[in-house]
């Protein structure tokens, strides 16, 4: 006979995953309280605000894909929604499903307990409040320990230092000189609005990555009337994509083309702008086969030594390494390089030796003095946001303890030994846009906790945890992001193993295999009813 705790569910998060996860558990009529250290929706989009800070996924399809008349009336002026927009869309959800009453903001998951006779999760949180619940679903994000840089006196430098996903909600960089070290998605995005503000910007650069245009612009009514009539059909194709986005992804091998061909396909993909679609849309080979990687990156590389005027600035900007990370696309990149108020020290010549109250030295003896510095260094991705809390499950042992440096999963959603737990975005959960992923894993996580119903158990089995990871791992092999490395498999964290983090088989085929273990009974799980 199990006990009754005190909610059917905790979820832990209200970024997408986790306020999608609160919609679709109280539909099912479920007592559920969501916790959420921050002081109001958005996730990592509540944090990372600073400025710049914008999706890259075109906006017709960085939302949930459940709610007709809200895609259809919802605004969003532009082909991409910026931070402050995205939070506004999750605040709109939440108010219109009445679930903030659900919610309890500034609420920090300390630690949670399987307690396996009662078959419930003991959740102790930052208010000193020890909930039990049935279910315990953590929408924590992928993206959420901060990744700080070890550098030598750190602690010395006088001026202000921010991490880009802690971003206060003031600031003032006029006639500053900043210091940015970080050249992702964040910091390409952060470098260029800084430097419309700060006296100067100095880019720290360790590896050059390949930077696409984005193309934003205004939506048009004409459009977006256009986009409205065929939302259906946008989410019908978005659903059997592999990466989720609103472009056709390519089927067409980079050398069935004559080269006049290859340029004119770049050309209009660079024209009409997106990382992804840049390297998806294009041509089908370029992350796995690397003679079609050379064909894109020789084209980026010319595109580059046209933009950037400085030759030595052009030469540092150009990677060497193949065009296989997270695809990155911003508005001028390259262009704020001209820019008088802005240079670029690489790393890989001359390394930081150290910070000083009034500055970074690098290993040529020059001192660059700054008066800010902004980290736009990454995160600890995928099992980062799970070190800092402590899950425990059978056996009182952590998901840390349990993963070691193995970190894996069933369907980047269930732990074996950790009953009743589902993490989403967790180890191995699929590589796509963000929305349609979690929407795919909750609506799944749902319909176990559904079948097990409010005193019953699920868990994953060995098994099928490791027929997943084999798969995933298998399918990263197949592909050029893996020789590349990056956070996607752990590589920029000290002492991190590389492991594959992510599900590379596509949206379309997650979401079929998901149809066919419920299909087959919920393969992989056992579900056991309690009386
Ligand atoms: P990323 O993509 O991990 O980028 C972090 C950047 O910081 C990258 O250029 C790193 O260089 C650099 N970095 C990290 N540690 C150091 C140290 N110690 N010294 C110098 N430079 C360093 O994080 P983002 O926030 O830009 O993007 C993450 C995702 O968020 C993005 O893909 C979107 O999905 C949203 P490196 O390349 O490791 O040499």
């Amino acid at each position: 006979m199990a006990d009754s705790p005190s909610y059917d569910a905790v979820v832990v998060g209200a970024g997408f995953a986790g306020v999608y996860a609160l919609y679709k558990l109280r539909q099912l009529n479920l007592h559920v309280l969501l916790i959420d250290n921050a002081e109001d929706v958005g996730g990592t989009w509540f944090w990372n605000r600073y400025p710049g800070a914008s999706s890259d996924v075109h906006s017709v399809v960085f939302r949930y894909s459940f709610d007709k008349d809200d895609l259809r009336s919802y605004p969003w002026p532009n082909h991409y929604v910026t931070q402050p927009e995205v939070k506004a869309y999750l605040g709109n959800v939440v108010d219109k499903y009445d679930l903030r009453k659900h919610i309890q903001f500034k609420t920090t998951l300390l630690e949670a307990e399987f307690d396996e006779l009662k078959s419930l999760w003991n959740i102790k949180a930052s208010d000193g409040i020890t909930r039990s619940a049935r279910y315990l679903v953590t929408g924590v994000g992928q993206l959420s320990k901060k990744n700080i840089p070890d550098i030598k006196n750190f602690g010395s430098f006088r001026g202000d230092i921010y991490h880009t996903a802690a971003w206060p909600e003031h600031h003032d960089f006029h006639g500053k000189r900043v210091g940015v070290i970080g050249n992702g998605s964040t910091g390409s995005q952060v470098l260029i609005e800084l430097a419309k503000e700060a006296k100067h910007v100095t880019s720290f650069q360790r590896n050059p990555q390949w930077n696409v245009p984005n193309g934003n612009r205004l939506v048009t009514e004409e459009e977006r009337a256009h986009i409205n009539e065929q939302y259906d059909e946008i989410w019908d194709r978005v659903k059997k994509s592999a990466f989720g986005f609103n472009f056709l992804e390519s089927t067409t091998p980079t050398f069935s083309v004559s080269d006049e061909e290859r340029k004119n396909i770049f050309q209009k993909a660079w024209d009409e702008g997106n990382g992804f679609n840049f390297m998806f849309g294009t041509f089908s080979d370029i992350t796995t086969d690397e003679e079609a990687n050379k064909a894109a990156t020789d084209f980026i590389k010319s595109k580059i030594l046209e933009t950037v005027k400085d030759p030595q600035t052009a030469r540092k900007l150009i990677p060497t390494e193949l065009y296989a990370r997270r695809p990155i696309c911003n508005n001028g990149y390259y262009e704020v390089f001209n820019q008088d108020n802005v240079s670029l020290v690489s790393l890989k010549e001359t390394p930081f030796t150290e910070l000083t109250p009034t500055g970074a030295v690098t290993s040529d003896g020059v001192e660059h003095p700054l008066d800010a510095l902004v980290l736009a260094t990454g995160f600890d991705a995928v099992t980062g946001s799970y070190t800092k809390i402590n899950i425990r499950g059978r056996g009182g042992q952590t998901l840390q303890e349990y993963w070691g440096d193995n970190p894996r999963s069933y369907l980047g959603l269930a732990v074996p030994n950790f009953p009743n737990l589902f993490t989403i975005s967790g180890p191995n959960h699929p590589f796509t846009n963000a929305p349609p992923q979690t929407e795919a894993q909750v609506d799944f996580l749902t319909s176990v906790i559904e079948r097990a119903g409010t005193r019953g158990t699920a868990e994953a089995t060995l098994e099928a945890e490791k027929e997943w990871t084999d798969l995933s791992n298998k399918i990263a092999e197949g592909s050029l992001f893996h020789k590349t490395g990056g956070w996607i498999f752990g590589d920029n964290i000290p002492g991190k193993k590389h492991n594959v983090l992510f599900f590379f088989g596509g949206l379309k085929d997650y979401r079929e295999r998901q149809a066919a273990i419920i299909a087959d009974g919920y393969r992989g799980f056992i579900i056991t009813p309690l009386t």
